[in-house]
């Protein structure tokens, strides 16, 4: 399989900005995909609303275009009754961390078998560039005109926390990066994060002096450091940067194999219950 045979070419010219990020995320994508030679009829795309819940548009692949915030209800619905399929959330911050956010920390607390990429623009790209659970703490947005007094989500170190199995982050400036942390999370059987920071040049870039897409792609660039480099910087060096790379996850079973379990103990009749607490 090459990444175009999961690409609906008809569906082009791509209904995003000039110098979004989302093209490059579908791009490797489409690569991982194609490298783990998914089959199209035994993938699922979910999206919620958003500019990133396009994407859906445009993936020859089965697709739920959702709700905003969401998705990734519907992609543990399609999971838990069919857990052979390989079931992607592709969702914006918002749609995954703000509106969302109870949703992502039970996937990731029950651990279903779902991965989410969430491009990260740190705002509400399509209605207009609020701020959200991810825009930092003092940036500007059409909602914070005089900077945001809350303070963004990590949304890696979230997921984690609720018991992801996979966290990873990548750029839009990282863009091979970001294609083996995706092959990586789609081929991980419990939840897995994908978090990559994108760009929004029109909305984020326009309120916070970078409304030049290639020096938005110089930000990312200078912006991003690799995990285990990261973690030897000073604190004062760590301010205005952000780790890349696998972040974290928990090794334990993920939700199809101890709903299986479950399963199994009810057809065997009742009075046999699994015992509890034995995967934490
Ligand atoms: C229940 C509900 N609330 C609000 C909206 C309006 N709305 C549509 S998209 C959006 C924000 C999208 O932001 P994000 O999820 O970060 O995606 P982006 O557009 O930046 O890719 C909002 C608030 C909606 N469609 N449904």
């Amino acid at each position: 399989m090459k990444a175009r045979d999961y690409l609906i070419e008809e569906a082009m010219p791509l209904f995003w900005c000039r110098g979004c990020g989302n093209g490059i995320i579908l791009h490797a994508l489409l690569r991982a995909l194609a490298r783990l030679g998914k089959s199209r009829e035994e993938t699922v795309v979910v999206t919620g609303i958003g500019c990133f819940g396009k994407a859906d548009d445009y993936i020859r692949t089965h697709s739920i275009h959702g709700t905003h915030g969401r998705a990734l209800a519907i992609a543990t619905g399609v999971k838990a009754v069919n857990p052979g399929l390989t079931v992607l959330a592709l969702m914006g911050d918002g749609d995954c961390a703000t509106i969302g956010g109870n949703h992502l920390i039970h996937a990731a607390r029950r651990n279903i078998g779902v991965t989410a990429v969430v491009a990260n623009n740190l705002n509400y790209g399509m209605t207009g560039g609020q701020f959200s659970a991810t825009t930092p703490q003092g940036a500007r947005s059409s909602t914070s005109s005089f900077g945001n007094p809350e303070s963004g989500f990590d949304l890696c170190r979230l997921a984690g926390a609720a018991g992801a199995a996979l966290v990873a982050r990548a750029t839009v400036y990282h863009a091979a990066l970001l294609e083996s942390l995706l092959v990586e999370a789609i081929s991980c059987p419990g939840f897995s994060l994908v978090e990559v920071m994108s760009s929004c040049p029109v909305y984020y870039g326009r309120y916070n002096g970078i409304p030049d897409p290639a020096a938005m792609m110089r930000w990312w660039q200078e912006s991003a450091v690799p995990a285990s480099r990261y973690a030897e910087l000073a604190p004062e060096e760590k301010q205005g940067r952000f780790p890349i790379g696998r972040l974290g996850g928990s090794d334990r079973p993920a939700f199809s194999e101890r709903y299986a379990r479950v399963q199994e103990a009810a057809q065997a009749g009742a009075g046999r219950w699994i015992q509890a607490g034995t995967d934490r």
